[in-house]
């Protein structure tokens, strides 16, 4: 179909025309990246000129497919359309870009240019995605009001977008710091029966095994009676970053209450967890963090491995930790015991 002759200054008049004298040029209050997907070469770049004389940048394309490329290169706030081109007609470019727009979350304001009139093709036009619609011959000063209501469209999705990523930025931010001991600066309490909910289910469905270790400073009352709080604050830190350091980067450590912490440990049955936090408690010894009774801070431990078989829950192997923690303080302190099978 042949363009019916438009009331665009001809190609060969450079912006600005004899339109853009009719349409006042008042600088938009943000500028907008302008796509004209047009087949008929002169109508496509009187239009761009326009456009660009308007304050917006703006390119042209030659079709839908190769529009449909500068789109994806470079993110169009607002496609100006003709309905039938080659390779790719406005319909299908209309479809895709509000496809990639579901996806990225920015909005692209599409408006159709095109010969048809009809409502048939109006309603198919907005079905497919349009924002706006209108019927050649372009006539400038409208195509101009057009792209104002376009632009305020555009900004409003971009507050929103911006609005978006503050919160969304806000929100990981909170649930960060809901989940992390503000002390100790390792996984909290919350954190630790969230991962715990989400581990159980790991070892029932999947028979995955998880060792639990709970360690507790020794006589760390006797510190803090002694050396005051803030040095005991200050001991944490130093015991709950060498426990860290010393774990694998798969295992877990959480801070379980005042002075004691747990560790989970994936995939390593109840001896290869004793070993493993018998080199952690030797690594606090090493602080060498000197009490009133000439010895080092130590920790005790104690170690039991999650049983899909006898558990109805984590908590199951938490008491049995925590009685195996019981024995290595009874037994003296700064020593590991793992859980003892029932006899
Ligand atoms: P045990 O070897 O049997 O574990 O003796 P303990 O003194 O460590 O145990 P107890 O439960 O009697 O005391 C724990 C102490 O831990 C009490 C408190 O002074 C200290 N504590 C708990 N939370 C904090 C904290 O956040 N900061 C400091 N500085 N001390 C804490
Ligand atoms: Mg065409
Ligand atoms: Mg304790
Ligand atoms: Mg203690």
């Amino acid at each position: 179909m042949h363009a019916p002759e438009m009331t665009l200054p001809s190609a060969k008049v450079s912006a600005p025309g004899r339109s853009i004298e009719r349409a006042p040029p008042v600088a938009p209050a943000v500028p907008l990246n302008v796509l004209v997907v047009e087949d008929d070469d002169a109508e496509r770049e009187a239009i761009v000129d326009t456009v660009q004389a308007i304050g917006h940048r703006c390119c042209g394309a030659r079709d839908g497919l190769e529009g449909w490329e500068i789109h994806k290169r470079d993110h169009a706030d607002i496609i100006l359309s003709d309905w039938q081109m080659p390779r790719m007609d406005g319909i299908e470019l209309c479809q895709r870009t509000r496809v990639i727009a579901k996806d990225e979350g920015a909005y692209t304001y599409f408006i159709f240019m095109t010969n048809f009139s009809d409502k048939e093709h109006f309603v198919r036009g907005m079905a497919a995605g349009a924002d706006d619609y209108f019927t050649k011959p372009v006539d400038l000063d409208e195509l101009h009001a057009r792209l104002v209501s376009a632009g305020r469209v555009v900004a409003v999705y971009r507050k929103l977008a911006m609005q978006n990523a503050v919160l969304r930025h806000d929100s990981q931010t909170f649930f960060r710091a809901a989940h992390i001991d503000a002390l100790t600066q390792v996984a909290n309490r919350l954190a630790m029966d969230e991962d715990l909910t989400v581990l159980w289910a790991r070892v029932k469905r999947y028979g995955h095994r998880y060792s639990i270790a709970i360690c507790d400073l020794d006589r760390f009352k006797a510190y803090n009676d002694h050396f005051g709080h803030i040095a005991g604050d200050e001991v944490l830190r130093r015991v709950a970053c060498t426990i860290r350091e010393r774990l694998r980067e798969g295992d877990g450590l959480y801070r379980y209450g005042g002075e004691e912490f747990v560790a989970v440990l994936p995939e390593q049955s109840l001896a290869e967890a004793g070993r493993a936090m018998d080199r952690v408690r030797h690594a606090v010894e090493r602080l060498a963090i000197p009490t009133t009774r000439r010895r080092a801070i130590t920790i005790s431990s104690g170690v039991a491995e999650l049983d899909p078989a006898t558990d109805t829950s984590p908590q199951d192997a938490l008491r049995r930790a925590d009685a195996a923690l019981y024995r290595a303080k009874a037994d003296g302190r700064n020593r590991v015991e793992t859980d003892r099978p029932p006899r």
